[in-house]
């Protein structure tokens, strides 16, 4: 502890430049943030000298995104530091959860794709897999949100701001990365090759990330690029004597790295975006060429050292830039190229909205991308020959299945690029891989038997369960001892205690605890509490009309009409306290109402006295990873109630149940392998099912027939219509109300009844504290399946072949 102590005095003196005496918290933070990476570095090193030596196979994880959350904790905890660091600080008057409260998370990513990918990669790194992460260090994350009026008011996210001690950047490791101009052919040996002469480049500098695995000597990298303008940029415009003219292309140039696009699921088609996309994957994968394989590899053995993984369809580009870079650069002839691309590439799908499935104009494609528009085509003109000799010239097959689109404008289908490129494609829960092959990609799965593969999604329960619940860790140790925490399955074996009155007894202290740690921190950040003895029910997800935040919100309507008709009274119900947490991309005008609804109906709840506080609705703003980290173990009741056949999987729903809430849920996404695991006893099932929706809508959806033929709906919709919730303003959510009548794409007034009718089953169980305690701990015992390192064991052996690597 001395040695740490002088460490970080050294950081604080001679890093920071500051006196104990006069150093501020974020002075402190930073020290203490270096001190612990120092702790790291050699294990770092020691990886990266091994990885070199040994030349194992390894994953390069492509993905746009990585909610990383906060870094001090899990360093603390892989080093196993978390004791010394607090007594050490301690004597210098310095309270470690001050400091880990100082850090500002990256929340470089969306929702549920981005801490997937950062999942995997605390899983990879704590299983000995060689990985590298590449993606992109927007200067900008995820929009911080706060709200005016009830309604969403979004603010940069400056994260960078107070300093980043957790990156190290490589300016000397730049990648140069090329974008529009022309192609031309021209002839070598007796051969035609093309080359392309592109309009203008930017510098990609990678900044390195430790990406520690938990206690086991091994530390990954985490590659994320920042974009500068060249010199070659610099040295013209200084020629051209135009000072004005050089700032404004240098941030034209630094703009491609500048924010995160807080579209979830609807891509915008944005000429930027694509900008990103092939600016970080070429950076990437020349990076992996240049720096990870030894000088003189032979790229013919491609596949034996790497597999590029497609989270999602973002890093698509990178399938005609590496057939660029053989083809063009290293001199392959083109089939040869393509047998190698083939094996480096598989693509994870991560939704069903067709809506969410991207495409790219060959008008905005080949002006930005000129040589990769013509290799797409080659791609999918060999591609449809295939097809052609499968099928004879059936027509309508092959314009169904061509990579390139007619309608509504000639576009580019990046998740068909993938799947012919892709050795594999995975869906990320049963019902959604099943969905993809039946659904969306029907063609492809008859064209290629065996390429469509699941593989369920699961979370990190170094951050999930021991980071953000160490209560329940604790717990979980006494009865099971050390190892669960690698080795999730083991939690089974804590079946026996759910009959067990002192583990229940204890079980509930724990849930109680973390009940009152989150009213601390609600006080804190928005002046709100939870009350000990309410149902703490809970609904944190990104804002989509498909996941229903508003099914939710008819819940809590009915209960507050129960009341103020006098149907029950106050004391009769179950007192519960609701938290939401959701950000709407910017741009999404319902959702945005949504959110405004919501704060609408807590307002008037929270100060109806005739509610009796029995009812309490909060929606802290800016939900994120860290607040994640306090909501989930509070949580009670986990409301996954997506229109089934819509949530590709949910994560969330992973955490809640493996933090011992019990879900309330559709049969959707990874609720069913949830189900499925803890018992129909244990899980609350409401809500059509997915072939019922598809009959539904096939037979002709009318939702204003469910508010005629339901009272409590009627009545719900009613006191939203005629102003309750907005000060007797009926034009207020006007919007919203007619969306639900007449359009309600995703049933929320068909499942309406069914909310219900589970919601007071709900509370029935809850009264019955001991079989709620019962099902809460078997809900715990029953889901360590979910941990993402039995994911990465299903990548590894159906698609990745990476062995660990020591
Ligand atoms: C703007 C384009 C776009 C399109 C889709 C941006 C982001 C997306 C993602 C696919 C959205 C996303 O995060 N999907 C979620 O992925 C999780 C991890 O697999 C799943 O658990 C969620 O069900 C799925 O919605």
């Amino acid at each position: 502890m001395d040695g740490f102590i002088r460490e970080f005095l050294r950081e604080l003196n001679f890093g920071q430049g500051v006196a104990l005496s006069f150093s501020s918290i974020n002075d402190q933070y930073l020290a203490l943030a270096r001190t612990v990476r120092h702790y790291l570095m050699a294990r770092w090193l020691g990886t990266l000298r091994r990885q070199f030596e040994t030349q194992a196979k390894g994953v390069a994880y492509l993905s746009a995104e990585y909610l990383l959350g906060r870094q001090l904790g899990n360093a603390l905890l892989a080093t196993g530091l978390t004791d010394i660091v607090e007594e050490g600080l301690a004597k210098c008057g310095i309270d470690l959860a001050t400091l880990r409260a100082q850090e500002v998370e990256p929340g470089l990513g969306n929702g549920g794709l981005g801490r997937l990918a950062a999942c995997f990669i605390d899983s990879l790194a704590t299983m000995s897999v060689p990985c590298v992460g590449y993606g992109i260090r927007y200067e900008y994350g995820i929009f911080r949100q706060t709200f005016e009026d009830g309604r969403q008011v979004e603010q940069p996210d400056n994260w960078l701001a107070l300093g980043s001690p957790w990156e190290f950047p490589h300016p000397e490791a730049a990648q140069i990365v090329n974008f529009a101009g022309h192609t031309e052919t021209y002839e070598e040996d007796g051969t035609v090759r093309s080359r392309w002469i592109p309009g203008w480049s930017v510098q990609a500098i990678p900044y390195n990330y430790m990406v520690p695995g938990y206690q086991n000597g091994r530390v990954n990298t985490l590659r994320l690029w920042s974009a500068v303008a060249t010199n070659a940029f610099d040295l013209r415009i200084f020629n051209s004597g135009d000072y004005a003219e050089a700032v404004r292309a240098q941030t034209f140039a630094e703009n491609i790295s500048k924010v995160l696009y807080p579209e979830d699921s609807t891509p915008q088609g944005k000429e930027l975006r694509l900008q990103q996309q092939y600016f970080f994957v070429s950076a990437s994968i020349h990076d992996f060429i240049d720096n990870v394989l030894p000088a003189d590899f032979d790229l013919t053995h491609l596949p034996d050292r790497v597999i590029f993984q497609l989270n999602d369809t973002h890093p698509v580009i990178g399938v005609p830039e590496l057939m660029r870079v053989l083809v063009d650069e290293k001199d392959f002839d083109w089939d040869d190229a393509w047998e190698i691309t083939k094996k480096c590439f598989a693509y994870t799908c991560h939704t069903l909205l067709p809506e969410a499935l991207e495409v790219w104009s060959v008008d905005l494609l080949g002006r930005l991308l000129p040589r990769h528009l013509e290799i797409i085509y080659r791609i999918n003109d060999e591609f449809l020959d295939e097809v052609r000799e499968r099928f004879g010239d059936d027509e309508l097959r092959i314009r169904r299945m061509s990579i390139i689109a007619e309608h509504p404008e000639r576009s580019v289908r990046m998740a068909y690029l993938a799947t012919v490129a892709g050795s594999k494609v995975n869906g990320v829960a049963e019902l959604h891989s099943q969905l993809l092959r039946d659904k969306v990609l029907p063609d492809f799965d008859e064209f290629y038997p065996g390429k469509f593969i699941n593989v369920t999604n699961g979370v990190t329960p170094r951050r999930f369960i021991r980071l953000a619940n160490p209560a329940l860790s604790e717990l979980i140790t006494d009865a099971l001892g050390v190892g669960w925490l690698t080795d999730l399955e083991r939690l089974r074996e804590l079946e026996p205690y759910a009959e067990d009155e002192e583990f229940k007894e204890r079980f509930r202290a724990v849930k109680a605890h973390n009940k009152r740690r989150l009213s601390r921190v609600l006080v804190d950040r928005d002046g709100t509490s939870v009350d000990d003895d309410h149902l703490l029910d809970v609904m944190v997800k990104r804002l989509h009309e498909y996941k229903r935040q508003t099914l939710k919100l008819l819940h809590i309507v009915t209960l507050y009409d129960r009341i103020t008709s006098g149907e029950v009274k106050p004391a009769d119900i179950v007192p519960r306290t609701f938290i939401f947490g959701a950000k709407a991309a910017p741009g999404y005008r319902m959702a945005k109402e949504i959110i405004h609804l919501i704060n609408a109906v807590g307002s008037v709840v929270n100060a109806d006295p005739a509610v009796e506080g029995r009812l309490k609705v909060l929606f802290p703003p800016n939900y994120n990873v860290t607040l994640a980290e306090k909501v989930i173990p509070a949580a009670d009741l986990s409301e996954q109630i997506s229109l089934a056949g819509k949530e590709a999987s949910g994560t969330g729903n992973m955490k809640f149940a493996l933090n011992g809430a019990l879900t309330i849920g559709t049969d959707d996404g990874a609720n069913i392998e949830i189900r499925e695991l803890v018992g129909d006893d244990n899980f609350f099932l409401f809500g059509l099912l997915e072939p019922e929706v598809e009959a539904l809508y096939a037979k002709g959806y009318v939702p204003s027939s469910f508010y005629e033929s339901d009272e409590g709906l009627h009545r719900a919709i009613d006191m939203i219509a005629r102003g309750t919730f907005s000060g007797g303003d009926r034009g207020v959510f006007d919007g919203l109300v007619s969306n639900l009548l007449y359009d309600d794409r995703f049933m929320a007034l068909a499942d309406y009844r069914a909310y219900i009718d589970a919601q007071d089953e709900v509370d029935k169980a809850y009264l019955d504290e001991d079989r709620w305690t019962r099902s809460a701990i078997l809900n715990v015992a029953r889901t360590g399946f979910f941990s993402s390192d039995r994911s990465m064991r299903n990548y590894i052996d159906r698609i990745w072949h990476t062995p660990p690597s020591f």
